[in-house]
């Protein structure tokens, strides 16, 4: 276990377990590195899943209990029933933050209580452009058990919320890698492509979708060359099963359409991945963020949840960003978002939204300002834990 003293600078835990997929040690990752690098703050990540983490970071040494990796202490959070003892021995942090509805363990809360002052607990919930979401940023709950309180803080899209995830020279860096053609070049070569043979480059990451023949039928026989780039997972696992050329092949060409199965980039290239393409689908909770940054058209597959409640956030993002589209406009997007989601035919949807990708670029540049003009969450994250820590000598002097 590693020593934690009580010195500078402030100490920060953030617990992250791994539900499924990448999102939740996506977003734990993006916010430690950005604490330890834009505010100086000590981070210890602790998740249950290095395996998932490797993916998305490179440097990750999946069987480590404990490594720094660029900057930031990664501990691994075992998921079998650990010793009380090993929370007893483990220092509790300034700040504590439950990230993505995960719990902490009973022992670890115990040593919480048991420290003078306590730590600022915090529960970092999922996104949701939801209306309620706005009532319950911020808010404390109880928790008796221990006798300390939670605070919850909320993502969101607008300046009643926590704000997204962005670092400050996000956009000095999309935008420099942009403008430099060579590296644009230099970065499509390293995928295997000839970047400028494309008049539509389309990434695609996707849960899957029941007819998705449907929209590579349009692909096809669109009136330029496109080229649709799967990373490995369980849609390239489709993909293939339905195309077993795909094993054999770089590429797979139909038509106007050329496949291809790329590696699952470390997040940094994903997120030139994003800025380099015409179009990129994205899932979740992070990549959709990511192509917002990104600043060109993208569409949303929500990750489903029981009782179809994920339709409700779907809505409620889509009445939150087509605020102030043109009306034709978000009623075009909007029904190719729900066809998306809904596993519908993309046939006619496909060639409505195709239409105004123009539009909706240009529109989606104005949408990123707006939300960066909220903030970005790990700044409000520091801010919020500023106002609420009784202020230690630690703090006040960040
Ligand atoms: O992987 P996801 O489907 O994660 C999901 C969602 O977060 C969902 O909301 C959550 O409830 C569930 O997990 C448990 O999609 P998401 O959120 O976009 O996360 C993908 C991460 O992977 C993101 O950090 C971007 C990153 N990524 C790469 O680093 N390289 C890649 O090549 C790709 C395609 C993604």
């Amino acid at each position: 276990m590693l020593n934690q003293q009580k010195a500078q600078p402030q100490c920060w835990q953030i617990f992250c377990s791994v539900v499924d997929n990448f999102g939740d040690i996506g977003i734990c990752w993006r916010l430690s590195r950005q604490l330890v690098a834009e505010h100086g703050i000590r981070v210890q990540l602790l998740v249950d899943d290095l395996t998932s983490f490797l993916q998305i970071c490179p440097q990750i040494s999946p069987t480590l209990a404990q490594q720094v990796v660029l900057g930031v202490e990664v501990l691994h959070w075992p998921n079998e029933p650990v010793d009380p003892l090993h929370w007893q021995q483990f220092p509790a942090a300034d700040v504590v933050i439950e990230a993505l509805a995960c719990t902490i363990p009973a022992a670890y809360q115990q040593q919480m209580a048991r420290q003078q002052p306590p730590p600022l607990w915090l529960n970092l919930e999922y996104l949701s452009a939801e209306q309620w979401v706005e009532g319950c940023h911020g808010l404390s709950s109880p928790q008796p058990q221990v006798a300390l309180d939670k605070f919850f803080f909320f993502p969101g899209f607008n300046n009643k919320t926590g704000g997204l995830l962005y670092e400050q020279q996000l956009l000095t860096r999309l935008q420099s890698f942009t403008a430099d053609s060579a590296a644009v070049q230099r970065f499509w070569q390293q995928l295997g492509v000839n970047g400028s043979e494309y008049q539509l480059k389309i990434s695609m990451f996707a849960y899957g979708h029941q007819q998705l023949d449907s929209l590579l039928q349009q692909w096809q026989q669109h009136a330029g060359r496109v080229l649709c780039l799967v990373p490995h997972g369980e849609l390239a696992n489709e993909l293939t099963r339905q195309y077993p050329e795909l094993l054999c092949t770089d590429m797979l060409q139909l038509g106007q359409l050329s496949i291809k199965v790329i590696p699952f980039l470390a997040q940094p290239d994903y997120d030139l991945l994003l800025a380099a393409c015409d179009l990129n689908f994205v899932r979740g909770e992070d990549s959709i963020i990511r192509a917002h940054w990104a600043g060109r058209p993208f569409v949303w597959q929500i990750y489903r949840q029981q009782q179809a409640a994920h339709l409700i956030k779907l809505q409620a993002f889509l009445d939150s960003y087509g605020q102030q589209m043109p009306a034709a406009l978000a009623q075009v997007v909007q029904q190719f978002y729900l066809s998306w989601n809904n596993d519908d035919y993309l046939g006619t949807t496909w060639r409505d939204f195709s239409q105004q990708l123009p539009q909706i670029a240009a529109y989606n540049q104005l949408w990123r300002q707006q939300l960066m003009a909220n903030g970005d969450l790990a700044s409000n994250l520091v801010h919020f834990a500023k106002k609420k820590f009784i202020i230690t000598p630690n703090f006040s002097q960040q």
